[in-house]
């Protein structure tokens, strides 16, 4: 039959080969995959707004059926039966980030309110504000910790003024009712401020260094900086690609040496599944520009993959 190898270059590019679909369309337990294609918030390289699409195009090679995927690890299948359907993307208007935010809160919102994941394509960070508002908005949690794999902080009060952009997201999203607080796996580099660093402490946002990360990893101790999370509450997982080293993901706005491995995220957030139930994902900061091998693409679907089995296999 025609289409039936399901080869990654052939038919229209949805998230994983995944049906299009509407909000109405999810049920209890389906994942509503959502794109922002919106980098007005960066304050370096842009190109961020591409990457919804580009990573569309790239998880083509990872076609999810109704079996799942075999993990060769554990000799089972992981994400068997997973209702997940492409919601498409949220309707940008360029230049008005206020009118944008409120969209990406309505459509993040109406998949929460269908207790459905919602999982994110960003986008530069500044999306992870509205996404989280639109999950708490739509009650179906009533209390939500964030998990956070960065080199940066986030945490910026304002620039000049400017309270929305993608040094800000954690900082508006610890204002918001509900927050009970955060960790932040990978902080590293030259460009950390201080008062960012006391104030995300002082709020209950833990940064966890990259270094600690590493020093944990080498003794096989790295589940143990699950401590940090409070066991039962569920979590918003953002994942900004930058987090992991930039010789794995290059593709990035602001690249960082010294950064995670897929394996030390992949460990992460396997145990974090185990402990903690997943009520959003997002993916950000993917700059398809500056990355002509797309190997950040994969890396990223991948991660995607990863923080669904999280979610959802729970193992
Ligand atoms: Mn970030």
């Amino acid at each position: 039959m025609k289409g039936e190898l399901g080869l990654p270059y052939t038919g229209v590019a949805t998230f994983l080969g995944a049906p299009m679909g509407r909000p109405e369309d999810l049920r209890q337990g389906s994942v509503g995959v959502l794109g922002v294609p919106w980098d007005s918030g960066v304050g370096f390289r842009p190109g961020a707004r591409a990457a919804p699409r580009a990573l569309r195009h790239a998880s083509m090679r990872y076609r999810l059926g109704q079996k799942g995927f075999f993990d060769v690890e554990e000799e089972r299948y992981r994400l068997r039966d997973v209702h997940l359907l492409d919601l498409g993307d949220v309707d940008i208007l360029y230049l008005d980030v206020e009118e944008t935010f409120s969209r990406v809160t309505e459509a993040v919102k109406a998949i929460a309110a269908r207790k459905a994941i919602p999982l994110v394509l960003g986008g530069d960070h500044s999306i992870t504000f509205p996404a989280v508002r639109g999950l708490l908005e739509a009650d179906t949690v009533s209390e939500l910790f964030i998990v956070q794999f960065d080199a940066h902080l986030d945490f910026r009060h304002e620039v000049h003024g400017v309270r929305l952009a993608n040094s800000s997201p954690i900082r508006r999203i610890s204002e918001l009712e509900g927050v009970r607080g955060g960790v932040n796996f990978g902080v590293r580099g030259w460009r950390t401020s201080e008062d960012d660093y006391r104030q995300a402490i002082a709020r209950g946002f833990q940064p966890v260094l990259a270094k600690a990360i590493h020093r944990q990893d080498r003794e096989g101790r790295l589940e143990e900086l699950l401590d940090l999370v409070p066991p039962g509450i569920p979590l918003y997982v953002t994942l900004d690609i930058d987090g992991i080293d930039p010789s794995l993901a290059p593709g990035t706005g602001s690249p960082e040496p010294e950064g995670l491995t897929y394996t030390q995220v992949k460990t992460l957030l396997r145990a974090l599944g185990r402990q903690n139930p997943i009520a959003g994902i997002d993916l950000v900061e993917v700059n398809p520009y500056f990355d002509p091998t797309e190997r950040t693409l994969l890396v990223g679907v991948a991660l995607l993959l990863e923080a669904l089995t999280a979610a959802l296999d729970r193992i």
